[in-house]
């Protein structure tokens, strides 16, 4: 449970998992202090925005499928291939609950956080156990997410990113803008390639894009585009796992595809992140409904 005195519009909640749901005029959501999970947001007025499995697990230590999962200290099984748990160990860690307010307007800011002494070492053994994470959360008619990194005594060498899953009507009625000309690294056939043009989708994406800029998920089906920036990320990932990877997940549901896209703000391979003893480095990403 918190221990910090909730204001109106967020209250603590301990099932399934220990956490925060937001409800307030400006919209609504809910994080979990396991991964620090930004699980649900819908802005007032709005369909929901971030996609949740209906299969997925629930459960501290475990990862959730949907939401914002965390990227940190590496992406997918490492540059090696050889690390475990996928995507790293921030996304399955208690977080602490720093800050909880809401502003007159609405929108809720809750800071959360990670201590390096608090992760279980055996995880992630090369890893200094003085580093701080910080995960600054500001959700209402937009939703901003901010990864801070901090290191401490000892140099961090890190891959990192915001692993967003977005809903939409029908994946196969959806585009992502904003990549055209943009050189990508295709993970199914090892392959890389330039964009051309807008990204449909007609089988299995997955695709780690060069690319910093602004990018747009227009969804026909639904009749709603969204507006996804970052700030500190040098590659966008797009994943869609689509039939046959879909089937081979135990925490999705064999059509549950259709339902959502990944647009991802990440630094990995190698565009990892390097960062001096007492330093820090920021990734964020903040989505709106145009
Ligand atoms: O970001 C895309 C990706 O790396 C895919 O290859 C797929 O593995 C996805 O992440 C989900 O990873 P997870 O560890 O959450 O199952």
């Amino acid at each position: 449970m918190t221990h910090i005195k909730l204001p109106p519009g967020i209250t603590a909640i301990d099932a399934p998992l220990a956490g925060v749901a937001v409800d307030t005029p400006a919209g609504s959501g809910v994080i979990y202090f396991n991964g620090a999970h930004v699980a649900a947001w819908t802005p007032a007025g709005q369909r929901p925005v971030l996609w949740l499995s209906d299969h997925t697990a629930l459960e501290s230590g475990k990862a959730i499928r949907g939401g914002i999962p965390l990227l940190w200290p590496w992406f997918g099984a490492g540059a090696d291939e050889q690390h475990a748990p996928s995507h790293g160990i921030a996304r399955i860690a208690t977080w602490d609950l720093l800050q909880a307010e809401v502003s007159p307007a609405g929108t809720a800011s809750i800071v959360l956080s990670l201590d390096g002494a608090a992760v279980d070492a055996s995880l992630a053994p090369d890893l200094p156990r003085d580093f701080q994470l910080r995960l600054h959360i500001r959700m209402g008619t937009t939703l901003a997410v901010q990864l801070v990194v901090i290191a401490g005594e000892e140099e961090l060498v890190f891959e990192e990113g915001l692993h967003s899953y977005f809903a939409v009507g029908d994946i196969q009625k959806t585009r992502i803008e904003g990549l055209d000309g943009a050189a990508f690294h295709d993970r199914p056939s090892g392959s890389t390639a330039t964009q051309q043009g807008v990204i449909t989708f007609s089988g299995e994406t997955d695709r780690i894009y060069e690319s910093q800029q602004t990018l747009r998920i227009v969804d026909e089906e639904w009749n709603r585009t969204l507006l996804i920036e970052k700030v500190g990320s040098k590659q966008s990932v797009v994943w869609n796992p689509w039939i046959d990877k879909a089937a081979a997940m135990g925490d999705l549901g064999d059509d549950e595809w259709r339902e959502f896209v990944c647009v991802e703000a990440v630094n990995v391979r190698d565009q990892s992140i390097t960062v001096k003893p007492r330093s820090r480095h920021l990734i964020s990403q903040t989505i709106s409904v145009e």
